[in-house]
């Protein structure tokens, strides 16, 4: 046995000569040598420790002190590295650096996240994604801190912290966790009907998102855009997942969060993992102050989006993530957005949400990071030469050198350091006119909460409709206040009564009186680029297929389906009873997951390789059941051959066009069976 006072064996076994080879000597923070990593300083072999151990309190300490504040809202989240490149240059419009030449490539971070949970949280529960970039311009860092909804629940910034407060878990009983479907939250949002437009949304497929890879990005306010002669365009940010947008079903998304609570954050590090490159458009709304004046709602007002039909997205670059991160901390946690950083020739409106924004960030960062230098945290500083007069505070850095703290300084003519001065070319707020009385008071033209909501409703597919009817009675039927429910129904009555009959039909209540309107809800015309339905792109490529297969199967057969299935650009993943090795009929394969470990939801369609023996020995194991049984039932397409017969028929499973021979499998696995819905459950 080694001796406790020159103990440098570790855990398994192997010695580590101190500072020996390439291996790097551990040492305190303070660089002190360690000789020993596994006793603290005692009194005798079995006596007390002693207070002199500074190695063992330096290490505790520390330790101690790991965990920062999560954010208060977006706790949890996934980032990725990588580029954004111009295709199309916009120095008309905009004298940032980063639209002037097509090719041109930025560094770019991006952090994806969910808005309710903790940072402990589930992946997949019903939600709003944010969808935060930095852009490490060569004039700066830009951030664009977007959503996947291109809606906001409120249009004052005031009104965050109720907001949040009333989504987040319960005050006095500490939940539910990551969740909407409670009273504090519909009490919010029955006595807010601003929030009804992002509400529909957010009971829409898009709050439950398939992957981060698969989802757009809205920057949801309007911003400008200010080209070199100071002229200035509104304009309006998306970004557009090369993959087409994609979600799952309800069923699949509360299964997820039990099966995989990491779905999302392991997807995307797999796909960039792999090399297949996340990808997405990043297109702009251009328009003008006469366009904004002609529409029926205000583009100051975050709960309204406007149409692509109405002013159409001139797609200008391209985004591809990369690079995973190397440290979760590092590149996460500390990771800090601030809607306020632009660049020169990016310029915010008067939109009141965002003029809200531009304060609470950075606030956020100094209790998140502790310090006013967390710009110097790697991830956070910018990539280009940065330098003024701000000086000192905790955890400073950087070593200023000279005398030049003050602006303006004539040292330079003493020969010394005279330090950084502006440019005139340096960035610029676009010149507007402002007037008006000092007032808390909300425009007009803020008043009509019901017209944009019909909209949405109206663009969507039956099916889709069918989603957002069940998703509200779903949420409703967990507030157990009355009076709740019977107001959110009574605006529900002015979305669309259609809408408000199926969800009072759903909860079994009667409906109630419409409410009131501040302003006449108008009929606007459907857009079916708010369907992601009517969107769908069909294709294999980022999708997963499981394959289940059993002792005996054909291997060729086998082999064929996977090649199949990479040749049109999916991503197969074998399944078995058992992982190790299974005799197949012509060699031997091993599984890449259990079947018990495996079920459908974590792919996007299954496919079963199996013997008749196999499939009527599996017809009698529930894993087995629930893996067809719940691809079926979350609308997935199932390829098999006769031997499955057995299996099929114990899951339940009806002939379908989802339903298919192997052959078929790759191409019928780039959709969702939506018409199979109806036979399956009883939609509002
Ligand atoms: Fe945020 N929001 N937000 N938000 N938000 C934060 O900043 C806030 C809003 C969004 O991955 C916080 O660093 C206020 C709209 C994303 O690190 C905080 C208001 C949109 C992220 C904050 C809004 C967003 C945040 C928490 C109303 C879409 C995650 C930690 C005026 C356009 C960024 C932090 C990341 C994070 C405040 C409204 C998106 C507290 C006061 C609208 C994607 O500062």
């Amino acid at each position: 046995m080694a001796k406790p006072y020159d103990s440098t064996i570790g855990e398994g076994g192997e010695t580590q000569q101190l500072g020996s080879g390439d291996t790097p000597v551990m040492t305190t923070n303070h660089g002190t040598p360690l000789s020993d990593n596994q006793n603290s300083l005692k009194a005798g072999a079995r006596g007390p420790t002693l207070l002199e151990d500074f190695i063992l309190r330096e290490k505790i300490f520390h330790f101690d002190h790991e965990r920062i504040p999560e954010r208060i809202v977006h706790a949890r989240g996934s980032v990725a590295h990588g580029y954004f490149e111009c295709t199309d240059p916009i120095p008309d419009l905009s004298r940032a650096s980063l639209f002037a030449e097509k090719g041109k490539r930025t560094e770019v971070i991006v952090r994806f996240s969910t808005v309710a949970g903790g940072a402990g949280s589930v992946d997949t529960p019903r939600d709003v994604r944010g969808f935060a970039t930095k852009f490490y311009t060569d004039e700066g860092n830009w951030d664009l801190v977007a959503n996947n909804i291109p809606v906001f629940f409120i249009q004052d910034a005031i009104k965050f912290p109720d907001l949040i407060h009333s989504v987040k878990m319960e005050a006095d009983r500490g939940f539910p966790q990551a969740a909407s479907a409670h009273d504090t939250f519909w009490d919010f949002v029955s006595l807010m009907p601003e929030t009804l437009h992002t509400v529909v949304w957010a009971m829409s497929d898009r709050g439950i998102p398939r992957s981060y890879r698969m989802m757009e990005g809205f920057g949801i306010h309007t911003f400008k855009l200010v080209n070199a002669e100071g002229q200035e365009h509104f304009v309006k940010f998306h970004w557009r997942p090369k993959l087409g947008t994609q979600s799952l079903v309800w069923d699949e998304s509360l299964k997820l969060q039990a099966g995989d609570n990491d779905f999302h954050r392991r997807d995307l590090w797999d796909a960039i993992a792999e090399g297949a490159f996340p990808e997405y458009e990043f297109g702009i709304q251009v328009f003008d102050a006469e366009l904004a004046a002609s529409l029926p709602y205000d583009v100051l007002d975050a709960t309204k989006l406007i149409p692509e039909e109405i002013v159409p997205l001139r797609i200008i670059g391209r985004m591809v993530l990369d690079r995973n991160p190397a440290n979760h901390f590092a590149e996460n946690e500390q990771l800090a957005f601030l809607p306020s950083n632009v660049v020169p020739g990016v310029d915010f409106s008067d939109d009141p949400l965002l003029q809200g924004r531009l304060f609470s960030y950075l606030d956020t960062q100094k209790s998140r990071l502790g310090t006013t230098n967390f710009h110097q945290i790697p991830v956070n500083a910018p990539k280009c030469p940065y330098a003024n007069m701000m000086r000192d505070g905790m955890m400073q850095t950087h070593v200023h050198t000279g005398r030049a703290n003050y602006e303006p300084n004539s040292l330079a003519q003493a020969g010394e350091e005279g330090g950084p001065r502006p440019r005139p070319d340096g960035f610029r707020s676009a010149a507007q006119p402002v007037a008006g009385e000092k007032l808390r008071i909300r425009a007009d033209t803020f008043a009509d909460h019901y017209s944009q909501p019909r909209m949405f409703w109206k663009s969507q597919t039956e099916n889709e409709q069918a989603h957002i009817a069940s998703a509200i009675t779903f949420e409703l039927s967990k507030v157990a206040l009355e009076h709740v429910r019977i107001r959110v129904l009574s605006h529900l009555r002015n979305v669309d009564e259609d809408l408000a009959a199926r969800v009072a039909k759903g909860l079994a209540m009667d409906l109630p009186e419409a409410a009131a309107p501040a302003s006449p809800p108008v009929d606007l015309d459907p857009s079916d680029a708010l369907s992601i339905q009517k969107r769908w792109q069909a294709t294999l490529q980022g999708r997963k297929v499981g394959v289940l297969f059993d002792e005996g199967s054909d291997k060729a057969s086998l082999d064929n389906l996977l090649q199949a299935i990479r040749d049109a650009g999916g991503t197969p993943f074998t399944i078995a009873p058992k992982v190790g090795g299974i005799m197949l009929k012509g060699g031997e394969m091993k599984a890449d997951g259990q079947l018990a470990g495996s079920p459908s939801w974590l792919f996007d369609a299954v496919a079963l390789v199996l013997t008749r023996e196999a499939a009527e020995k599996l017809a009698k194991d529930s894993a087995a059941i629930g893996f067809v049984m719940d691809a079926y039932a979350h609308l997935k397409a199932i390829g098999h051959d006769d031997n499955a017969q057995p299996l099929l028929d114990r899951a339940g499973i009806m002939p379908d066009q989802g339903v298919t021979d192997l052959a078929a499998l790759p191409k019928a696995a780039t959709l969702r069976y939506w018409d199979r819905e109806p036979k399956l459950r009883d939609l509002a």
